[in-house]
């Protein structure tokens, strides 16, 4: 064993670590049979926003929230920026959605016809105009954009004209702005997705520029795919934008971070604090990209963020000097014993203690538990619809 007993100021450079949640965690969501509707579920994006303040009010650590547009349209981004502010969190990425519009069943960016390309580019500069009412850096584009079918289109055409579009909406960005493009092998296309991998996303990003990065999203690989790898891999060229962070056992199951794989999880945080990526000027925003489909949403928040930070306290723990003397001499079995040691100790009680330290609840979770916030929006939020995700 080389762990001794960890001091909380282990984690010091966890005091500036911080974690972005999803607007739609907090909307209504299910699979494609059924969505379970939840008591107490925000309206508007104005209640999503409110319930994300719950989780940095117990945690610390989430002081921003990305949104999804259309599913968080407005009228004033400016008053819903304040609203975030007098809440005490900021509103961070703003995510295009070019994938629920009918004309977008062919694509987007990828499609073959001019007019809708059109339509997908001007739906991301109108992001970009709201980014500059929230103050946000990020637009983060995913596309739903690829082929059922061998055939169905020309897959280097698609690229072209990817690659036309990007550059258009990039040329819009103003300095300090960034498009993080995310990848996906699989769905909702099934032959070919046009940014299937993150070899498709560095080439792209890299041909924009400097404003252009990655994101990982932890549920958009093959079963068995070494993330850390690509983790590590990015870091290297300085293109790892950001994660979206969940996790799945099959699919893109979009679960609690952590609650599928924690070893996985930890792997992932040893190369970013490795990399000393996880102090606030890395570039690196740290998202969440979950559904709560049949657990309490903002407890389901809560947890998550709790996970990355077990998950990044552990990789603090890591002796990088043991580590490294290991790999130099040869010797496997140390090397493996200096991670497998962090990692398998119990940073809870240190985590409450660091908490406590800065005038957190030890425990967020009964924190929360114990206010009265989840019966207090069952009781106010009746009447209008309930915002679920794709509203
Ligand atoms: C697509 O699966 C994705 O991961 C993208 O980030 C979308 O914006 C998000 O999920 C929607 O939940
Ligand atoms: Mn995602
Ligand atoms: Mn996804």
């Amino acid at each position: 064993m080389t762990v001794t007993a960890p001091s909380v100021e282990t984690l010091a450079s966890l005091r500036t670590f911080t974690i972005e949640l999803p607007s739609w965690a907090f909307g209504n969501s299910g699979t494609r049979f059924k969505v379970f509707a939840q008591p107490g579920v925000p309206r508007d994006p104005y209640e999503k926003i409110a319930d994300a303040a719950q989780v940095h009010r117990y945690t610390g650590v989430a002081p921003r929230v990305s949104l999804h547009i259309p599913w968080d349209l407005v009228d004033d981004y400016a008053d819903l920026r304040r609203h975030a502010a007098d809440l005490g969190v900021a509103i961070g990425a703003i995510n295009s959605n070019v994938f629920q519009d009918d004309d977008y069943m062919l694509g987007s960016l990828c499609h073959p016809q001019a007019a809708v390309r059109r339509k997908a580019v001007e739906a991301h500069l109108r992001c970009i105009e709201i980014m500059r009412e929230t103050g946000s850096r990020d637009l983060k584009i995913w596309l739903a954009d690829g082929l059922n079918y061998p055939g169905q289109d020309d897959l280097r055409a698609r690229q072209d004209r990817l690659t036309e579009g990007l550059a258009e909406i990039y040329a819009a960005l103003d300095p300090g702005q960034r498009i993080l493009l995310e990848y996906k092998f699989f769905e909702p296309a099934t032959y070919a997705m046009d940014v299937p991998d993150w070899g498709t996303a560095l080439l792209h990003v890299t041909a924009l520029g400097e404003q252009a990065m990655v994101v990982l999203d932890t549920g958009h690989h093959a079963p068995g795919t070494n993330i850390e790898f690509i983790v590590a891999q990015l870091l290297r060229v300085g293109r790892l934008g950001a994660f979206d962070f969940n996790s799945r056992f099959y699919a893109d199951d979009d679960l609690m971070v952590g609650a599928a794989d924690p070893f996985q999880l930890f792997r992932i945080m040893n190369e970013i604090v490795a990399a000393g990526a996880h102090a606030p000027d890395s570039g690196v925003n740290f998202m969440l990209d979950q559904n709560h489909n049949v657990e309490p949403k903002i407890p389901g928040q809560i947890r998550s963020v709790m996970n990355i930070q077990e998950a990044t306290a552990k990789a603090l723990l890591v002796d990088r000097e043991v580590l490294r003397a290991a790999q130099l001499a040869g010797d496997v079995l140390a090397a493996n014993a200096a991670l497998m040691d962090a990692y398998n100790t119990d940073v809870r009680p240190l985590l409450a203690q660091f908490r406590e330290e800065q005038g957190l609840p030890a425990d967020p979770m009964a924190a929360y538990a114990a206010s009265d916030y989840a019966e207090r929006i069952v009781a106010e939020r009746v009447g209008g619809a309930q915002a679920g995700w794709g509203a």
